[in-house]
């Protein structure tokens, strides 16, 4: 009989067998159902994280997995070198939905980085006219866009790129949220793109100011200069729109999804544009085993009609709202700020007695509610959208008494 599986024995395994490219926080997860999940010794708690924002319809919508299992039973994976009965099904209701010409389906967001970067050098190259591999990409300090050896070149934060290198070379690294800095960057002629984050959430959900995406964008027009959106994390109705963009009705040029494409069912990313720039790449120049494969596409259909259906952009909003106002209603020393847009939301903790993020963190996952600091003091608080406002209102309370714990 094997020995039943404990979350000590779980934690051993994975410490053993396991690269140790993570340090997870001591929870063995093992059920999740909308905006809860269990532990392997039964103890239930609410998912502040939804693992980064890919589950935003909640663990296991049945509606999702049906299309997984439904299509999965069927036909799973065709590769791109034949047609399937799904994929243009599926391109044509993601494209309408979003209001571009074309989709190039991938499966992780990082990928879907680096296809926005190819699409953008090539649309430098054989529209804009810029010379052969003079392209230059403009990208923001505290910038999280995955983890390939490209994607680190162009971060600033030193975990993520050093001892990795040598470096992709092409990028320009400005300030977030300095409309300045972008100006001075625009007036290099070689400039291709700028890929920004509506709202940069590894640095710790930095909300820019109000009218940033909307002149970022009309400066980039400007100088025919790609916008391009990296909205893995922001978008499919997390901050209260489907798009973060949407706050300031700016179209990318490039819009880049991943993460809740799928519900958090299945790896499925995407980048949607028009046919200027997405027929610059033509067949055998770009491409993946997975990316449009029959599962992802009846997946990706069902994660957005449940997003549309359920009006979960609109529930994100007034979540929210509540949200942040319960937390700012908190008294205590330890709450510096607390700031973000729809469900994306993080408190900066201020030390107290020794005690930081990751104890506030260790406290809430004793008490039923998980979530995990980034950085050393900021904590990022972001439920499945399809959590009920009185599941909300029990995880706030234990989030207040967690944090009032500590005096
Ligand atoms: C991990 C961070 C968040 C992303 C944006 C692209 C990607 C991500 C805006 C790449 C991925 C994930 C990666 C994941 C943890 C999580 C994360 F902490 F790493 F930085 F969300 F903030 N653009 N973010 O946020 O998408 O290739 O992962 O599918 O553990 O590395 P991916």
């Amino acid at each position: 009989m094997t020995e039943k599986l404990t979350s000590k024995i779980a934690m051993e395994l994975e410490d053993k067998y396991g690269a140790h490219n993570y340090h997870p926080l001591g929870v063995v997860l093992t059920k999740g159902r909308g905006a809860k999940v269990w532990d392997v010794e039964g103890k239930e708690y609410f998912d502040f994280l939804s693992a980064y924002s890919a589950v935003n319809q909640g663990h296991c919508h049945p509606r999702i997995v049906g299309a997984m299992v439904e299509q999965a039973q069927t036909l799973t994976l065709t590769s791109r070198a034949f047609y399937s009965d799904v994929l243009g099904v599926y391109e044509k209701y993601i494209t309408n939905l979003f209001g571009y010409d074309k989709v190039l389906p991938m499966n992780t967001g990082a990928e879907a980085d680096e296809t926005a970067l190819k699409l953008c050098r090539r649309w430098a190259y054989d529209v804009k006219g810029i010379d052969t591999d003079q392209a230059k990409i403009i990208v923001c300090a505290n910038n999280f866009h995955g983890r390939t050896i490209s994607i680190i070149s162009m971060s600033t934060d030193p975990e993520s790129r050093k001892g990795f290198g040598p470096y992709t070379p092409g990028f320009i690294i400005i300030p977030y949220n300095n409309l300045d800095a972008l100006k001075e960057a625009l007036e290099d002629t070689n400039i291709a793109g700028f890929l920004v984050e509506p709202i940069q959430g590894e640095a710790g959900v930095v909300v820019p100011d109000d009218g940033y995406l909307s002149k970022a964008y009309a400066m980039c027009k400007e100088k025919n200069v790609l916008f391009i959106a990296d909205e893995v994390q922001t978008g499919i109705a997390r901050t209260g729109k489907l798009l973060a963009c949407y706050h300031e009705d700016v179209r990318p040029d490039i819009l880049i999804l991943g993460k809740a494409l799928s519900g958090g069912v299945y790896p499925v990313s995407a980048v949607l544009a028009d046919d200027e720039i997405m027929l610059t790449i033509k067949p055998g120049q770009h491409g993946s085993t997975f990316g449009g494969n029959p599962v992802a596409a009846k997946i990706a259909t069902a994660a957005l009609e449940v997003v549309i259906d359920e009006t979960l952009a609109e529930k994100a909003e007034a979540m929210g709202k509540i949200f942040r106002d319960e937390m700012n209603n908190i008294d205590s020393d330890m709450i510096e700020i607390v700031r973000g847009k729809g469900l994306l939301n993080a408190i900066v903790i201020k030390p107290k007695n020794g005690k930081t993020a990751m104890d506030v963190c260790i406290k809430m996952a004793e008490n039923g509610v998980l979530a995990k600091p980034t950085h050393d003091d900021i904590i990022r608080f972001a439920p499945p959208l399809v959590i009920s406002e009185e599941e909300l209102m029990t995880a706030i309370s234990i989030i207040r008494d967690s944090i009032l714990s500590f005096g």
